[in-house]
């Protein structure tokens, strides 16, 4: 039997966090061994928010030996730069013609960017779950893990997948997400009721992945809670239970048995613990990620195999589409 298809990415905007890790990457390991699964750096969803050019440069590598130093196996996996395959714009532009500016408008994420940059409400932050769609449909991809935040983007994904088949035959496979329940949602430090997210402006509401010892430690300290001084997770404890989710997505155990173990302990001690179980995590993934970075040529290899890979599957699937939908291909 063929090898299900795993596809996943994140953007280069930004540090990424221990919310994008524990959400997404760190099942995107786990899952490699059982799937052909394609990771990609999503720059061009990334340039739908203002991005130095440099710094988007820089990021990008940054990020590709992220993915590799937290475990991702490049001998395993493909591993690429999305605007390297031009497939994933062209076959976002047919796609478009099947998606509806209504249903656009009403995406969460693009609600909450437009809020976030009312200076910049531009067509391609509007287009932004048309391109993941095709970044999905592409690769034929059976499953997508993702933090819960992307759920809806998946919906729509299978949307317009289902609409383009009835439309013009079966053509594409729809996919699946994978979003698991411990970790799908990491909050704010600062603001619990709220995602942890890459692009916060205040530095202490996320804990990033190439933060040292000191400031995780110092982060988790400041982190919002509540007077009652004590360790159980409820929904009246947001600030509390989220540092409950990190702590046991950090120690792979349940909430239940952290909830446990600090039993009669006040929220110093607990925050204590909380930072020194991720600092115990973070800094092997630095180290690592740091002796990648030192070796540029090892990572544009392993970006140029990968792109040479995803464009073989990519061009398949968009050739198909091109013919489905009538463009002249020569006699
Ligand atoms: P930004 O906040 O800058 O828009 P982001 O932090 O959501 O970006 P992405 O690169 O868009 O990061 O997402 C990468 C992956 O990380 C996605 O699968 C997303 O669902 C997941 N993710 C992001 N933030 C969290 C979080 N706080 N908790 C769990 N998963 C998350
Ligand atoms: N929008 C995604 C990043 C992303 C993605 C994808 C995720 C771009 N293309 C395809 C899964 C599949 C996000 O996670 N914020």
């Amino acid at each position: 039997m063929e090898e299900k298809v795993l596809y996943s990415a994140a953007q280069p905007s930004g540090n990424l966090t221990i919310g994008n890790y524990i959400g997404a990457i760190r099942n995107w390991v786990n899952l490699q061994h059982e799937f052909t699964c394609y990771y990609a750096i999503a720059d061009m969803h990334a340039i739908t928010v203002r991005q130095d050019p440099a710094q988007l440069r820089h990021r990008t590598l940054e990020l590709a030996a992220l993915y590799i130093a937290c475990g991702i196996d490049p001998a395993q996996c493909t591993l690429y730069v999305q605007s390297n395959v031009s497939a994933h714009a062209e076959l976002a532009w047919v796609l478009n013609t099947l998606t509806y500016v209504g249903e656009m408008e009403r995406m969460t994420q693009f609600k909450d960017k437009s809020l976030k940059h009312p200076e910049n409400v531009n067509m391609g932050l509007m287009d932004y779950p048309v391109l993941m769609a095709a970044d999905i449909l592409l690769y034929q991809t059976d499953l997508v893990p993702v933090g819960i935040d992307q759920r809806q983007h998946l919906e729509i994904t299978r949307d317009i997948a289902a609409r383009f088949n009835n439309r013009y035959g079966e053509t594409f496979r729809l996919p699946e997400g994978y979003i698991v329940k411990e970790g799908a949602k990491i909050n704010s430090l600062q603001d619990p009721l709220h995602k942890m997210s890459k692009s916060d402006e205040n530095p202490n509401a996320s804990v990033y992945l190439s933060d040292d010892r000191d400031t995780v430690m110092r982060k988790f300290k400041r982190a919002v809670t509540d007077s009652d001084n004590c360790v159980v997770a409820s929904e009246e404890k947001p600030g509390v239970t989220n540092l409950l989710n990190i702590y046991s997505a950090f120690k792979n155990c349940t909430v239940a048995e952290a909830e446990k173990q600090f039993e009669g302990k006040g929220y110093g001690d607990f925050k204590t613990a909380v930072g020194e179980t991720v600092a115990d995590v973070l800094a092997p993934i630095q180290a690592e990620q740091k002796r990648l970075l030192a070796d540029k040529q090892y990572l544009a290899d392993i970006l140029k195999r990968g792109e040479e890979n995803a464009f073989r599957t990519a061009r398949k699937t968009l050739s198909k589409v091109y013919r489905k939908v009538g463009f002249y291909r020569g006699e």
